[in-house]
């Protein structure tokens, strides 16, 4: 009936592509970039990973046996728990270089890959791995620890067949492992080339899942100790393997270069000559100068900061865009509630996507975020202005007819073995901070004021004339769908307002997750943050449209959202404190919420539960929790530099008993009454208390910006500007060095960093702080 057919119409809609060119499908994007982009690093959830940015891949990996307390572990993709001490890029430049060091217990590993296009090769080029083993000193003697046992994987997604060299290797004689023939590029040859006192095994399979590719090699190395007491491969294999795994056993020091060459039509010998041995020694060590020397041209830092900082500063660039990785599948929808089908059933899939995107963190989160993305490529613009506007590119290409992308990007099998089931499903009426406009200003500003070179901002500009109409919709779907009751206010759509275990009902739509918001969810509520992210995107609009048009109708149009938005006295009656002196959100709310134990009714034995309880009635009122949100009108610089609230921010911010600390702004003021507190029984604070590198990017941008501009608080500005930014950078750096990891988040009270480590996406903007490069515009 009638019913049926609206909620056809509603599905199909959601997973509706919008219509317009896709920004991938531009010309800058074609040809050569295309090309030179074609093989990558890009599986950053594994340890090691190299695969091709085309959605059915082949791909390459690395596993190894990881010794500890007289037991083997496998490690290959990468786990918290592994324990590793350290791993990471030291230096990767995204493109065709990059150097990593991994610490298993007493073994450190070096993974150095290169990339190159030599004459004859086949498209995309020809790549190699140094892999390097080196033990502990002290260990020496340890019997266990002097062998090395690596296994290198390579697996056709496309199911085609792949040749060993012969049965029997020995890599003495030749150095062919393996070959085989794809449609993208060719007749390919795996190579293998290390000094001679070195076993091979191998293993081959016929399986079209990827993503579970330890457990396999596990299983068969179990089976073989069993049966014969030896850790080693079985050595067989079919002719329709398209996985296979060879196992590299050696004593330690351990060293050995593959090579991947294809196009074998011509001097292969050759080509695999240049990637292994004295020539890789050298490349390598050519490609590091460059990196060293981009890496210096690019953030300056030489005569500015010590080099432990420095060495912190090439890891923040070096993960970050060691980091990106290039992800193929469907994301699954949630559909509007159904008594039919059961919650975690009802979704309706996502067209097939492809998504090249850097990430923020390998171990935890190893996919796509949408908001963590903008400013991922703050940083990644000042590298690879081409790098940048690819990765901005495929995600507006996400865009449904409707102008919603989806927050968090679960594609393909290995991305979602990683993701919890509650997690998976993605909700067409939530948003997601547009971060994207951040950096799309800067560039805009860029090209303006001529600070790219012609060829540059011509691309620039053809990039943006082509995502104009998406970002319009982008625009459009969070005017319609996220404003509030009044005009011109906004709040974040999709609060629970049925809750009764959260002391604060959650908000992950903002990104802030817990940051604590109006008691009860209304829709009489005024967010600030997203108030002030529609300035942003309004402000970015209307920059972009004035690079196409003057006196159009629509640049006039986000001029005067734009100024709306911006207006001092307005943003004042909406949002103001003056009690306070503080910027606050605006909704039903009480104070007086806390979670108490409650006996749970019904049940044979007794067992207790957290439930809210609300001690008093909520009115409309200012929300009083400053931290993060509060400071959003300053981040966007709204506040004029005369005025005494500007000085009333400040105050703000240098109070120890508020949110300064000597590591970094808190998220949440220590005189918030939900300071610190869990809003579940299973939900530790979050938002409520430590310290988040994106946000004090964006604050120490403005105190720059207030430390700049002529006015009575100048002085001010920069004592704190110079503060902050000494605390931010050594807190980071200091973690660094003693526990080997950018953390998530780190600890107000004693500076420690916290939650998922290897934490490399926005963490690494401590890098634009110390190059002290701030958004212009
Ligand atoms: C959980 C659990 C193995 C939370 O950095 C990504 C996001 C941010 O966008 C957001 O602002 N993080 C921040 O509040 C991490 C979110 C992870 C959600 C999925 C799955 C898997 O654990």
């Amino acid at each position: 009936g009638l019913v049926n057919t609206v909620e056809e119409t509603q599905r199909s809609r959601v997973v509706t592509p919008f219509p317009a060119p896709k920004l991938i499908d531009l010309p800058m994007f074609q040809g050569d970039h295309k090309e030179s982009l074609y093989w990558g690093t890009y599986r950053p959830h594994v340890y090691f990973g190299v695969r091709a940015r085309t959605p059915r891949s082949l791909v390459a990996g690395l596993m190894w046996l990881g010794v500890k307390d007289g037991r083997y572990y496998m490690r290959h993709v990468c786990q918290d728990s592994d324990e590793l001490s350290k791993y990471g890029w030291t230096q990767h430049n995204g493109r065709d270089f990059g150097h990593q060091v991994l610490v298993d217990q007493d073994m450190t590993l070096a993974t150095s890959f290169v990339k190159t296009k030599g004459e004859g090769s086949g498209y995309g080029g020809d790549w190699a791995v140094r892999l390097g083993v080196q033990n502990e000193e002290s260990h020496w003697n340890n019997q266990m620890q002097s062998s090395g046992y690596l296994f290198f994987y390579l697996a056709d997604e496309d199911g085609n067949a792949l040749s060993l060299s012969k049965d029997k290797l020995d890599i003495s004689g030749s150095s062919l492992l393996a070959f085989g023939s794809r449609l993208d590029i060719g007749d390919w040859q795996l190579h293998l080339k290390a000094k001679d006192d070195l076993e091979v095994h191998y293993s081959g399979f016929r399986t079209p899942h990827i993503h579970n590719l330890s457990d396999l090699v596990q299983e068969e190395l179990a089976v073989q100790a069993r049966m014969f007491n030896r850790l080693q491969l079985s050595d067989t294999s079919d002719d329709s393997s398209n996985i296979l795994i060879f196992q590299i056993s050696a004593t330690i020091p351990l060293e050995a270069d593959i090579a991947f060459v294809s196009g074998t039509g011509s001097r292969v010998e050759e080509r695999v000559s240049s990637l292994t041995g004295t020539s890789l020694t050298n490349l390598l060590k050519e490609k590091r100068g460059e990196f060293d020397s981009k890496f210096e041209k690019c953030f300056n830092l030489a005569d500015k900061l010590d080099s432990e900082s420095v060495i912190v500063g090439k890891a923040a660039i070096g993960n970050m865009l060691g980091g990106i990785g290039y992800f193929y599948g469907q994301s699954k929808i949630s559909l509007p509630k159904s008594s039919k089908v059961k919650s975690h059933e009802n979704f309706v899939s996502y067209w097939p996507t492809e998504l090249y995107t850097a990430v923020p963190s390998r171990p935890f989160f190893p996919r796509g975020f949408l908001w963590d993305e903008g400013f991922h490529q703050l940083l990644i613009r000042h590298w690879d202005v081409h790098i940048c506007l690819d990765i901005i590119g495929h995600w507006l290409d996400l865009m449904n007819v409707d102008g919603w992308i989806p927050r968090e990007q679960i594609l393909g099998a290995e991305a979602l073995s990683k993701v919890p089931e509650e997690f998976v499903l993605q909700y067409p009426t939530n948003g997601n901070p547009p971060t994207l406009f951040l950096v799309l200003r800067e560039l805009v500003y860029g090209v303006k004021k001529n600070k790219f070179t012609a060829t540059e901002s011509n691309e620039i500009s053809s990039f943006l004339e082509r995502a104009l109409v998406r970002l319009e919709a982008w625009f459009q779907w969070f005017n319609t769908t996220q404003s509030g009751k009044e005009m011109g206010t906004y709040y974040w759509h999709g609060r629970d307002n049925s809750t009764t275990r959260e002391l604060n009902p959650k908000s992950l739509s903002s990104g802030l997750d817990d940051y604590p918001r109006a008691s009860h969810p209304s829709e009489e509520e005024r967010h600030l943050d997203l108030r002030c992210w529609m300035l942003l995107a309004a402000d970015s609009l209307h920059s972009i449209t004035e690079l196409f048009e003057s006196g159009s109708e629509r640049k006039k149009r986000y001029g005067s959202t734009a100024k709306l938005l911006s207006d001092f006295e307005i943003l004042n009656q909406v949002h103001f404190d003056p009690a306070y002196g503080a910027y606050f959100d605006f909704g039903n709310h009480t104070e007086k919420v806390r979670l108490s134990w409650k006996e749970k009714v019904g049940n044979n034995y007794p067992t207790r539960e957290l439930i809210r309880e609300v001690l008093e009635r909520p009115e409309l009122r200012l929300v009083p929790h400053i931290g993060y949100v509060s400071l959003f009108p300053f981040m966007e610089k709204i506040i004029p530099p005369e005025s005494w609230i500007l000085d009333k921010q400040l105050d703000l911010i240098s109070n120890r008993s508020i949110l300064w600390t000597d590591y970094g702004l808190r998220s949440l003021a220590k005189t918030s009454t939900l300071y610190m507190k869990r809003n579940t029984e299973h939900d530790p604070p979050y938002w409520r208390g430590p310290i988040w590198m994106n946000m004090n990017y964006r604050i120490l941008s403005a105190l720059h910006h207030y430390s700049q501009v002529n006015g009575p608080y100048k002085h001010r500005a920069k004592v704190i500007y110079s503060e902050l930014r000494s605390n931010l950078i050594g807190n980071v750096v200091h973690n660094y060095h003693q526990t080997g990891f950018l953390w998530e988040q780190y600890d107000q009270t004693k500076g420690k960093g916290k939650g998922a480590r290897l934490f490399t996406g926005w963490t690494s903007l401590v890098l634009l702080i110390m190059a002290e490069a701030y958004a212009e515009g």
